[in-house]
C-alpha cells in the first residue's frame, strides 16, 4: 500500500546520501550494550542486527538538554537548511509519532498529539540541544482528507527521504497493540529496497487488546512478515509514550547513530582532501 502512496517515480532516483549512514561497522559486542542476541530475542527489548552494532563514540550524548520547534514545511522549499544531522519519524496516522517525539524530548506538548488521525500535516523539525533535528513527518494511511492533500503529503515525504543529505536515520513507527498491517510492512519494504536507513520503533506496548497476540506477539509477527518478504530484519525498539518506556534506550542508540555518521563524514572529508 505504501508503495502505491509513495509513488514509484523515485524508485530509480540516485542513491540518497542518507544511505551512507546505514553502512554497518564491524561488530564489537563489548562496546554495544544495546545489542540483544538474536537467538534469545525478547521482542520487547531492543534488537540491533549484528552488522549494525555501532562502537561507542566518545562525546556522543543521549541527554536532551533543550528542544525547540524549528520549522514546519508544507513543501520541500520550506525545509530548513541541511545544517544538523536529523532523525525522521514516520508511520501511519495515529501510530503515536508526535507522542513519541514528546516523550523523547521530555515535553508534554511540543508536538501536537490528537485522537483524530491526520493532526500532523507538515514536516516539522525540532531542534534538539541546538545540534540535531528530530523530525515529525505526516502520517500515512488516513483517508479523511482530500485525495489531493494526501498525495501531496506522501510525495513530499518521499522526496524528503530521498534527497535529504543530513538524514541519519528513519524511525518507522508501528503500533504494537495491533497485528501487522500491510501498509507498515510495505513502508519498511519501500525504505529497505532503497537502502535508506531504517529503525522500526514499536509504539503503544502498554496497550493490549483482549484475545489478541499482545505487543510481544505482534512484534514477532511483524518481524516474521519482513522475513517472509525476503527482507533483512532492521533494528527495532519497543516503546510506550504513555508509560515512558524504551525512550532512554532509543535516545542512546540515536546518539550513537549521529556520532557514527559524523565520524563517517569526517573520514570522507579527509579522504577527499588527501
Ligand atoms: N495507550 C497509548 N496510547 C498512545 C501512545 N502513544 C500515543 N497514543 C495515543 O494515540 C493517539 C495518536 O497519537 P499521536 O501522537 O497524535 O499520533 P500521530 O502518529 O502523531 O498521528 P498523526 O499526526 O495524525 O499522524 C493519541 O490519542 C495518543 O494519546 C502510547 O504509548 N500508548
Ligand atoms: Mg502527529
Amino acid at each position: 500500500m505504501l508503495q502505491r502512496m509513495l509513488s514509484s517515480d523515485a524508485a530509480n532516483a540516485a542513491a540518497p546520501t542518507a544511505a551512507a549512514a546505514q553502512q554497518p561497522q564491524q561488530p564489537n559486542a563489548a562496546d554495544a550494550p544495546l545489542a540483544a542476541p538474536a537467538a534469545a530475542l525478547n521482542p520487547l527489548q531492543p534488537y540491533i542486527p549484528p552488522g549494525l552494532i555501532l562502537p561507542k563514540v566518545p562525546g556522543s550524548s543521549s541527554t536532551v538538554r533543550s528542544a525547540e520547534f524549528a520549522a514546519g514545511a508544507y513543501s520541500g522549499a520550506q525545509l530548513p537548511p541541511e545544517r544538523w544531522p536529523e532523525v525522521a519519524v514516520v508511520g501511519r496516522s495515529n501510530v503515536g509519532k508526535s507522542s513519541l517525539i514528546n516523550c523523547l524530548l521530555g515535553s508534554s506538548s511540543l508536538a501536537k498529539v490528537s485522537k483524530h488521525p491526520g493532526k500532523t500535516q507538515s514536516i516539522n523539525h525540532y531542534l534538539v540541544n541546538r545540534n540535531w533535528y528530530l523530525v515529525d513527518c505526516p502520517g500515512y494511511g488516513y483517508a479523511k482528507v482530500s485525495q489531493a492533500k494526501r498525495a501531496d503529503w506522501h510525495s513530499m515525504t518521499q522526496q524528503y527521504f530521498m534527497r535529504r543529505g543530513t538524514l541519519v536515520d528513519i524511525l518507522l513507527l508501528v503500533d504494537a497493540s495491533l497485528p501487522p498491517k500491510e501498509a507498515d510492512l510495505a513502508g519498511a519494504e519501500w525504505l529497505l529496497q532503497r537502502n535508506l536507513p531504517l529503525t522500526v520503533v514499536f509504539t503503544k506496548i502498554d496497550k493490549a487488546k483482549q484475545q489478541q497476540a499482545g505487543p510481544a506477539g505482534n512484534i514477532l509477527a511483524f518481524r516474521a512478515g519482513l522475513q517472509a518478504a525476503g527482507l533483512a530484519v532492521p533494528a527495532h525498539f519497543a516503546t510506550s509514550a504513555a508509560k515512558k518506556l524504551g525512550a532512554q534506550q532509543l535516545l542512546q542508540y540515536l546518539a550513537q547513530r549521529r556520532a557514527h555518521a559524523a565520524q563517517q563524514q569526517q573520514q570522507l572529508l579527509q579522504h577527499s582532501i588527501s
